[in-house]
């Protein structure tokens, strides 16, 4: 028997941390859809963030990207969202959209590049010291296009100098999540393709370092919660981008696309006893033609609802049936907690919280989104990649 109470104690300590770069403009790259009161500054990313966290109450964190969130001051920065109600969370580098990095960042050929990469990195390091910051996001565009074009195996020593450099760097209390992907914007290579490229150097480097799995990263048909069973079982597991993708890395809203996966990965995250501060749970999306804050908080709700079904599987009567072979019953036990419509539950916890049971319809109701319009007029509005 599942205990209600506990259930809900886990998804109200629950906590997901938003992407600044979701509430800015984007698109792909065949064209942008500018939306009206999109924010123009770091700080109005934030106000954004501090908005969802506002009507969801889990999501009391914001990662911020740079250089696109850079500012002169970053502990200003961080004032100012603890002003707005919430804090400064991971710090994303960003070593691919420079254009001496063609051929690579930290696996670059030329050694003049691969130093200006670590120097970016280690500057990121410099900046979570002012935000706050636990987290370090590592993620890697480096690859090839053709074979021969680079010596693959150079290129895993060229990255493991670089990360060992910024392990170095972190203070006690900071870790390097390693994000890999499988490919895209390199065909051929990548240097950081899959989880067992990213775990293999989190291994050498150390306890500091993870692996961060974002869920639109990976070939189609990918068993995505066996990585995360295994890399929770070897205390590798730092981090989720979660998204959801039904082609490539699509960046789409966390559980559209597949809720059943989003379910058997929660699943896991449970089972292994993930669901603690050592697993950050990000969103890595954007809202190309939907508006994004209500993109943000319908993606924060989908997350929960995730977290709930799997806090609802009787994990007695599934060990019971898979201990005694019963096939069918261990799937009928997974698949009862999977049906079970979780929506009162959370409306429920919510009204406990003090908060609105249907967080979408109250935002829509608050008016912030007309205010946002009105007010944020002038200035360039930011887009991904500013
Ligand atoms: C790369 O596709 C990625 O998933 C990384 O996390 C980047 O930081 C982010 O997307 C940029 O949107
Ligand atoms: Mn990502
Ligand atoms: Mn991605």
């Amino acid at each position: 028997m599942t205990d209600i109470g506990a259930v809900k104690e886990t998804l109200r300590a629950q906590r997901i941390e938003t992407p600044s770069w979701a509430y800015g403009n984007s698109g792909t790259r065949f064209k942008v859809f500018a939306q009206q009161g999109v924010p123009r500054t770091p700080q109005e990313k934030i106000d954004d963030a501090a908005t969802v966290h506002r009507y969801t109450g889990v999501a009391p964190t914001v990662a911020l990207h740079i250089p696109w969130d850079r500012v002169d001051d970053y502990a200003a920065l961080a004032d100012h969202a603890r002003n707005a109600g919430i804090t400064l969370g991971a710090i994303n580098s960003n070593v691919f959209q420079d254009d001496d990095y063609m051929l690579g960042s930290v696996t670059n050929p030329d050694p003049a590049v691969r130093k200006k990469a670590l120097n970016h990195l280690l500057e990121c390091v410099d900046i979570m010291d002012a935000t706050g910051s636990r987290d370090l996001k590592l993620w890697f565009s480096d690859g090839t296009n053709y074979p021969g074009q680079d010596d693959v195996r150079e290129r895993q020593d060229r990255l493991a100098e670089a990360l060992s450099a910024v392990y170095d760097r972190l203070g006690d209390d900071q870790r390097l999540l390693l994000e890999y992907k499988l490919f895209e914007p390199a065909f051929y290579t990548t240097d950081v393709p899959d989880w067992g490229t990213a775990y293999a150097h989190c291994l050498r480097l150390g306890p500091k370092a993870v692996v961060c799995v974002d869920t639109g990263h990976h070939a189609p048909g990918t068993n995505i919660e066996f990585i995360v069973a295994v890399l929770l079982r070897e205390g590798k597991l730092g981090a989720f981008d979660f998204n959801s993708r039904f082609y490539a890395d699509d960046d789409l809203m966390v559980g559209a696309a597949d809720p059943f996966q989003l379910f058997r990965i929660m699943h896991e995250v449970v089972r292994g006893g993930g669901l603690g501060p050592q697993v950050a749970f990000m969103l890595d999306q954007c809202h190309n033609i939907e508006p994004k804050i209500p993109g943000q908080i319908r993606s924060v709700m989908n997350v929960q609802e995730a977290t709930a079904k799997a806090l609802l599987v009787d994990a007695d009567a599934l060990r019971a049936a898979q201990r005694s072979g019963d096939v069918l019953g261990a799937n009928a036990v997974l698949m009862d907690a999977y049906n079970t419509d979780v929506r009162p539950l959370l409306a429920e916890l919510r009204e406990e919280m003090g908060l609105d049971p249907d967080p979408m319809a109250a935002y829509r109701r608050s008016g912030y989104a007309e205010r946002i319009v009105a007010e944020r007029v002038g200035g360039t509005a930011a887009g991904w990649g500013a």
